[in-house]
């Protein structure tokens, strides 16, 4: 437990901002990396991930841990969506449908992971955490590397079908990392630069940049089924974590709302419901109740009557 006042890591509606209204996403602080003769040797049994099913960035991992097939070798805890003045809790602290308890430590909350994990912790206590229950610490909080460790550390523990996949291919690389990177500034993190805003100048800023970045994405995908290349990478998956929760959250929370992806973009929109409808790893890490509740809920100082929306309806439409 908590010995120190770590109220301003804790509570999101004590957020700094930039003196000009702007949100910085602050980095990631454990960075290790699971690799065969290193620190943390890829194992089975030895590495537990904590989830929520409302955040984006853990969705990536929990999608890319399904389509490969890790789910036997490394179990999952997901949070409750109703992240409080104490973080994200656990069901112990909040038995929400859909909520665990931590199976390990029986926290209360996330942060208890992060305070196990180094008591001088000053960042804020986000998920995705990658636990290792071998040396009991957080091996990795940083979801875009944490996917890479599940597209290949693990992949002499799998079957031969599941180790071939490779969402991260050599020859792809490059074009991968670039589009990663506009995609990230413009629309995984864009969206959020636009709802965390403080003023309007701020907000204006990231929302164009969010929609022309969409615009972008609308031509690539225009008589094509993946973002790079012919075939799924984790370019798609990236994108796609923020793509299903656009018009369900981002357009009426973050006030991106130039136009919805299911009236304004026919590509992207068709990419995204063929991955969930086809794809069982896109549909069974969503969970919309949670994306809804957590953001809407949470975020008092956007929605203080917390007041959850019951559209769009239906939150994805058919195929
Ligand atoms: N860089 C991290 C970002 C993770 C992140 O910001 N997660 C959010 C939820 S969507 C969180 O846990 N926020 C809690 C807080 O800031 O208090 C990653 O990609 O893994």
């Amino acid at each position: 437990m908590a010995t120190r006042d770590v109220s301003s890591q804790s509570d999101i509606s004590k957020m700094q901002r930039d003196p000009d209204g702007s949100f910085k996403r602050q980095a990631s602080a454990f960075r290790n990396t699971i690799e065969r003769g290193g620190k943390f040797e890829p194992e089975r049994d030895r590495y537990h991930l904590y989830v929520s099913y409302a955040c984006p960035w853990a969705t990536r991992t929990l999608i890319v841990r399904k389509l490969k097939g890790l789910e036997d070798i490394i179990p999952v805890t997901a949070v409750s969506p109703r992240m409080g003045a104490h973080g994200w809790p656990f069901a112990s602290a909040d038995d929400y449908p859909g909520t665990d308890p931590d199976p390990l430590h029986q926290s209360q909350h996330v942060k208890d992971l992060y305070l196990k994990a180094d008591p001088d912790y000053a960042g804020r206590f986000t998920v995705p955490i990658l636990w290792d229950k071998k040396n009991q610490t957080i091996v990795n909080n940083e979801s875009s590397e944490i996917i890479r460790f599940f597209n290949s550390a693990f992949n002499h523990l799998l079957p031969e079908d599941k180790a071939k996949l490779d969402f991260y291919p050599q020859e792809l690389r490059v074009a991968i990392d670039s589009l990663n990177e506009w995609v990230y500034h413009g629309i995984n993190n864009g969206v959020y630069r636009a709802g965390f805003a403080t003023t309007q100048s701020a907000y204006e800023k990231a929302v164009h940049e969010v929609f022309d970045s969409l615009d972008k994405v609308e031509k690539i995908l225009e008589g094509k089924e993946y973002v790079v290349g012919d075939r799924l990478t984790e370019a798609d998956i990236r994108l796609w974590v923020t793509i299903i929760r656009f018009d369900p959250v981002y357009v009426g929370h973050f006030k991106c709302n130039f136009r919805t992806i299911r009236d304004g973009y026919p590509a992207i929109h068709s990419w995204l419901r063929k991955l969930y409808w086809n794809v069982p790893a896109f549909k069974d890490s969503t969970n919309f109740d949670h994306i809804k509740t957590h953001y809407y809920w949470s975020h008092t100082s956007i929605n203080p009557t917390r007041i959850v929306p019951v559209g769009p309806i239906p939150d994805i439409q058919p195929l």
